[in-house]
């Protein structure tokens, strides 16, 4: 494969978007009713290089917001970028690995790098990657519903939609229950939940109770930085505990893993800054049989589109959070849209980068800020 050797690119553009949900999403910890990502074009040699900061709108599923992720690339990442001159995404990873933690700020640049080189190459973002395979079953997420009744509801429309595995967001007071429920109605659905930091250790033996139940795991029940707890906790489970919020890098996915935090890991490129660490992750966990899935942050088709990408390397063996543009949208800013070949299934494209054409009109539509940075 032939690398990219020199740097060619004439500007960066950010820009703010805001996209409505079709419903709220609600979590242990916040309610989402739209999304606001950042997202980065970088420009040159008549090519244009997408990727999104899939940020969340406020500092509650990590530390970063729209504006944090918007004052690290304008003032810090882009800047080094453009002076440094990286001729690969790599290199650009290892620059930017100067500003601290940021993901979803450095990833956004980083991909939308990624995205300008494999176009550059002529060749599909998932092949330069390393991907293997062209098809990746996905899963669905589920937010914490009223009542059990409204969750299984949710649940038998998702299975009839081909989806094939169940997440459903649980929090303190809305957990046994629900998961009960759910297998009361569906006993052999593939179903795992996602507590999203809201339990202490103290507060924990709930999850014990679950061992009466088979789960494909429990993601992220206790806070990001109990990595030590969660491998107390762990001893106790007969569930496996994958982490979401805790793995903010390859350092974390290692001290977690050597430390029997988890045995599995939810790869959310957004959070360890780029695709470039989520591949060094992946890797990292092949080696060690821990297996991962590609997890989600109401991505809009620029994120999707990547994390499909990511999501054919051989160590994705868990279906990710990767639903079709319309689970969360009533019209995406790519063409086509993302949609399943097959029940639960995505086919990569072939074509080059992320395989998918950001709606010039359609993402002016929905931009609610723009920068160019020379
Ligand atoms: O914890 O995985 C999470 C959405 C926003 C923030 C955090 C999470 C989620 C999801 C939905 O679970 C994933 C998706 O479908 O994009
Ligand atoms: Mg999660």
């Amino acid at each position: 494969m032939s690398i990219n050797q020199r740097f060619e690119i004439d500007s960066v553009v950010v820009r703010g978007l805001r996209l409505e949900l079709k419903s709220p999403f609600t979590t242990s910890g916040w309610t989402t009713t739209h999304k606001t990502p950042i997202v980065v074009e970088v420009k040159g040699a008549g090519i244009s290089g997408w990727g999104e900061g899939a940020v969340a709108n406020a500092p509650f599923y990590n530390h970063e917001t729209p504006q944090t992720a918007l004052h690290i690339l304008k003032e810090f990442a882009i800047p080094l970028f453009l002076r440094e001159k990286p001729t690969t995404p790599q290199d650009l990873s290892r620059l930017l690995s100067r500003i601290q933690r940021n993901g979803f700020a450095r990833a956004a640049l980083e991909m939308a790098y990624w995205d300008w080189c494999a176009k550059a190459q002529g060749l599909p973002l998932y092949r330069m990657l390393g991907g293997t395979r062209n098809v990746i079953p996905v899963g669905v997420s589920i937010g914490i519903q009223k009542s059990p009744t409204e969750l299984c509801e949710q649940v038998g429309r998702y299975i009839e939609q081909g989806y094939k595995r169940i997440k459903i967001k649980v929090a303190p007071g809305k957990d046994i229950s629900f998961v009960d429920a759910v297998f009361k109605e569906f006993p052999n659905v593939p179903l795992m939940i996602d507590a999203n930091s809201a339990y202490s250790l103290e507060a924990a033996s709930v999850f014990e109770e679950m061992n009466k139940f088979k789960l494909m795991m429990i993601e992220q029940p206790l806070h990001e930085t109990d990595i030590y707890q969660h491998s107390l906790l762990a001893k106790r489970l007969t569930n496996p505990i994958c982490l979401d919020e805790s793995i903010e890098s390859l350092r974390d996915a290692d001290a977690a893993i050597a430390l029997g935090a988890c045995s599995i890991i939810n790869i959310k490129p957004g959070r360890v800054g780029g695709l470039t660490e989520a591949k060094a992750i992946h890797d990292l966990c092949a080696a060690q049989n821990v297996p991962v899935w590609c997890g989600g942050m109401l991505e809009s088709g620029i994120g999707r589109a990547a994390n499909m990408a990511l999501a054919t390397l051989p160590n994705f063996t868990l279906p990710g959070d990767i639903s079709e543009s319309s689970r969360y949208y009533t019209s995406d800013i790519v063409e086509p849209e993302i949609k399943f070949e097959a029940g639960g299934e995505l086919k990569l494209s072939e074509r080059s980068g992320i395989g998918f054409d950001v709606k010039v009109e359609a993402l002016r539509k929905v931009t609610v800020l723009e920068e160019a940075i020379l």
